[in-house]
């Protein structure tokens, strides 16, 4: 296994829109491993491609207490959102130390193709609903802070250059 770099917010490449995942095979099995290792090392309980610069139609998740049920999705369809909606604090891997409110369905179900090729049916709610709909934003081109006013965004822009700035140097 290995540890892929996470692209940080505004590299242009995080607004990519994702492809489908023609097929579940041996790459796909090392992309699944290799994206599982960078989450639970990064401290995150999700991952979509779009962040490892891969875009295609895949996410990773694990909100488990004890990090142990990791979930992989791949071609993730949400094909049910309640109407009742949640303001959840929102973190991101590609915005590193910046957290806020962003409203999204209280629940959802889902279908997803898993590591094996099975193609099965996810009931969410609570923490998972929150970060299932937020990594398949990713997959949209999109990052939680474009839900945010543009003056918190123009200000998070100019914090992630800043830091960039000041670690290449
Ligand atoms: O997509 C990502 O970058 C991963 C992201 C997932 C996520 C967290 C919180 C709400 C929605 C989606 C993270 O894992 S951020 C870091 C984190 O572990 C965390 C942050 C806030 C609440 C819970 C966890
Ligand atoms: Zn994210």
């Amino acid at each position: 296994m290995a540890l892929i770099p996470i692209l940080l917010y505004p590299d242009p490449r995080l607004h990519k829109v994702a492809k489908p995942v023609q097929t579940v095979d041996s790459r796909i099995h090392k992309l699944v491993d290799d994206m599982l290792e960078t989450m639970y090392e990064a401290n995150g309980i999700g991952l979509a491609a779009s962040q490892v610069d891969v875009h295609e139609r895949l996410i990773v998740i694990d909100v488990s207490q004890e990090r142990d049920q990791p979930l992989v999705l791949i071609n993730p369809e949400i094909v049910w959102s309640s109407e009742d909606k949640l303001l959840n604090e929102e973190g991101c891997l590609s915005v590193p130390g910046i957290y806020d409110g962003v409203e999204r369905a209280k629940s959802i179900k889902a279908t997803a193709t898993d590591r094996s090729g099975e193609r099965r049916n996810i009931d969410a709610e609570g923490l998972l609903a929150v970060c299932i709909q937020h990594e398949m934003d990713h997959l949209l081109g999109k990052v939680f802070v474009q839900y945010l006013s543009p003056l918190k965004r123009n200000r998070i822009k100019t914090k992630m250059l800043k830091l960039a700035r000041e670690e290449s140097r």
